[in-house]
């Protein structure tokens, strides 16, 4: 019987402790997209697997500058991205931390502003999302999009591929492709948003077509041990309605991947940042259809996560906000210490305030 304090290996990945640090969108990028100093304090404060992550899940990157879709976001396709990313790596791996990157494509939630060019961001869909972005001018609606072409899906999935190419060589121990909260790879998974007539679109075996590629490719450039991904197969944000049969869809998205030997499967349960029983999932169901490691995800306190991993429904568990407001969240997991309020409006952008500035244990 494991404990949320045991140690896990992920694919090629050993992991200090499964309590694993969630991806978070903080905003705080230097020009180029470029992570900074800042971001790698952020980073090495909650690196260490006796008292903070045994694994970091990095905030969303995006992988090409079209995959952008709010200010400041860092990126993982550049020679200066990837020189700024192996600072976090190398400050991660000092701690005797384990890290991936989280690849990011945010289809139609962005707005021109953000694209290069100006131009229409793209999607499975040409339907604008009945969404909000954040760009330069604050808060905006989303930017109608344009329907990816057929011939045009092969350079996105090289894009993922370059991306994941560039995490390697930044020093990181994998990556994980971002699959979830309806961005480019949900646009295409879910009925609800593709109307697509190609071979991408309509049956349930069209629409996992990208998530599918995506992985495979992926996983063929940098190891399917050293490739995560993370699913919320029934997370309303960002516009995306529910599939007509989110349990089928999901559990054959797993089938098309078993080959590839994931490090792990990341599932957000419910409503991401939000109720977990927005919608009907039978998430053990779905388990049944992957082999290796399970994280969890949404609103876990401690005892829901010590009881997840104790009783076997889960491998590992995701933290997200708990982990932006304490550093040392493993330690106070393990003591069962009172957590630090979150500064909600430092959440995203911004300075050191809100951001490196939480108090440890040992200080307070
Ligand atoms: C919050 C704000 C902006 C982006 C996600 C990458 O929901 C995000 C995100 C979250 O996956």
């Amino acid at each position: 019987m494991s404990t949320l304090f045991d140690p896990i290996r992920y694919g090629d990945i050993d992991a200090g402790s499964r309590i694993v640090m969630a991806p978070l969108t903080r905003n705080r990028a230097s020009a180029g997209q470029v992570p900074n100093d800042l971001m790698v304090e952020y980073y090495r404060q909650r690196a260490n697997p006796a008292t903070g992550a045994g694994l970091i899940v990095t905030e969303a990157a995006q992988i090409c500058p079209e995959g952008q879709g709010y200010l400041d976001t860092p990126g993982i396709y550049s020679p200066e991205q990837v020189a700024g990313w192996r600072r976090i790596a190398e400050a991660i791996h000092a701690e005797g931390g384990r890290a991936v990157i989280q690849l990011w494509h945010v289809g139609r939630i962005s707005h021109v502003s953000l694209q290069p060019g100006g131009v229409a961001p793209v999607s499975s869909t040409a339907r604008v999302a009945q969404s909000k972005t954040f760009t330069a001018d604050g808060f905006v609606d989303c930017s109608a999009p344009r329907a990816l072409r057929t011939d045009e899906i092969p350079g996105v999935v090289a894009a993922y591929v370059h991306a994941a190419r560039c995490a390697i060589e930044a020093g990181f121990d994998g990556v994980e492709v971002h699959a979830a909260n309806g961005y480019l790879i949900e646009q295409f998974l879910r009925d609800s948003i593709n109307d697509r007539t190609d071979a991408y679109g309509g049956s349930a075996e069209n629409r996992v077509r990208l998530f599918a590629e995506v992985l495979t490719a992926v996983a063929g450039a940098i190891g399917g041990g050293r490739t995560g991904v993370r699913i919320s197969p029934v997370t309303p944000v960002n516009d995306a309605a529910q599939d007509s049969d989110a349990q089928s869809l999901y559990a054959l998205a797993l089938d098309k991947v078993a080959p590839l030997g994931l490090a792990f499967v990341h599932v957000v349960e419910g409503q991401t940042g939000g109720a977990r029983d927005v919608a009907p999932f039978d998430y053990a169901a779905l388990r049944r259809h992957f082999a290796g490691p399970w994280i969890v995800n949404n609103g876990y306190d401690r005892e829901m996560a010590l009881q997840a991993v104790a009783s076997g429904a889960a491998d590992a568990v995701a933290f997200g906000r708990p982990f932006i407001a304490n550093p040392d969240l493993g330690l106070r997991l393990q003591r069962g210490a009172a957590l630090n309020a979150l500064n909600v409006p430092k959440l995203y952008g911004g300075g050191a305030e809100g951001y490196t500035d939480y108090p440890t244990l040992d200080a307070a």
